[in-house]
């Protein structure tokens, strides 16, 4: 499924209800006294976090939010009634900017409600002029416009781990091994447009375009993906055994990120050497003698795995399983 993670739409709340000018109308009395209600509230706009991050989906085709208007005031003093409040649900994740005023809004938790834009008051009916120097007042006021503007709405995925790595690393091959998501596969480059998420047991892994040199000046997709992963707790780093040298693979990408984020220094790293089975096992030993001596690697946890290796993928769900606790 295709993943909508970045939007702009139009929000407006509701505008509030004219006051009337209304009078009774009492029998055998020629005069009643003013009884015009009040305008009800407009209704104000929240955003609400759900825990769904193909949501944006669902807004495709529109364009415009807006809230219910007030209710007009009525005779008898009656008040209009409030115009219902808009509550628009958006991804856990969502970052939201009002492109006016430039305010940034997070939604970081499931339920979680954030008031954007205010509903305008309700107008005054006559019967709020009334005085003891003025018994028949005609005056009235209309309700005000609510608040208005453009918002920009950007989704930072909330994946708990995330697989970085060049182009063709296997990535998406991993994640649909690893879950269900099904996601398209290719063997050549940049397959993988847009990020991916799959759940894992529970835990929601994400796959991200695959990242090259000169990625954080713009090259290749860019690295505009990065901010995906840039709550994950844990970094999945994706090389695959197809590279002569693996150190130099490692550096080219961990360089990238870094210039994205130097952040992304603090996240936990695991090592993952992918397409193991295109060596023998003695080849494969051979080789992870002289992975394990790479320096920067010291301390890291390095795993292979092969998509078309049950057991490499059991060992591998059953270690992040356990990581991510
Ligand atoms: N032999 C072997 N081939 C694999 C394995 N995993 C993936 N491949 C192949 O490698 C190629 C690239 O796989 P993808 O999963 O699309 O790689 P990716 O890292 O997502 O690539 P991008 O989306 O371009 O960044 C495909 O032809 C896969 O069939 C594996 O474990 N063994
Ligand atoms: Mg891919």
């Amino acid at each position: 499924m295709a993943l909508i993670d970045e939007m702009q739409v139009h929000m407006r709340a509701g505008r509030g209800g004219n006051g009337v000018v209304r009078w009774l109308h009492e029998k055998f009395k020629e005069f009643g006294g003013p009884s015009g209600g009040n305008g009800g509230r407009g209704g104000h706009v929240y955003i609400k976090g759900v825990r769904d991050a193909f949501l944006l989906a669902r807004y495709k085709n529109i364009k415009d939010f807006n809230a219910e208007v007030g209710q007009a005031g009525g005779g008898n003093s009656k008040h209009g009634a409030n115009g219902e409040d808009l509550f628009i649900e958006l991804p856990i994740g969502s970052v939201v900017t009002n492109k006016s005023t430039k305010e940034v809004y997070r939604l970081d938790e499931e339920g979680q409600e954030i008031l954007l834009l205010k509903g305008g008051n309700g107008g005054l009916g006559n019967e709020h002029f009334k005085s003891s120097t003025n018994q028949t007042p005609e005056e009235w006021t209309a309700g005000k416009n609510g608040g208005e503007a453009d918002f920009f709405i950007e989704v930072e995925l909330i994946a708990e781990a995330g697989f970085i790595g060049l182009p063709n690393a296997g990535k998406s091959s991993l994640l649909n091994a690893l879950t269900k998501a099904n996601v398209r596969v290719g063997a050549y480059q940049f397959t993988t447009l847009e990020p991916n998420l799959g759940d894992m047991y529970g835990h929601v892994l994400a796959d991200i375009p695959g990242l090259i040199e000169g990625a954080s000046a713009g090259k290749g997709l860019g690295h505009k993906f990065l901010r995906h992963i840039k709550r994950t707790k844990m970094l999945i780093h994706c090389i695959s055994l197809e590279n002569e040298d693996i150190e130099s693979v490692y550096k080219t990408v961990r360089n990238e990120i870094e210039s994205f984020d130097p952040l992304m220094k603090e996240k936990e790293e695991i090592i993952l050497i992918t397409k193991s089975d295109l060596c023998t096992p003695t080849e494969l030993e051979e080789r992870l003698k002289k992975i394990k001596k790479i320096k920067d690697w010291k301390g890291k946890d390095i795993l292979t795995v092969s998509v078309y290796d049950l057991d490499s993928l059991k060992k591998l769900t059953d270690f992040l399983i356990k990581k991510l606790k």
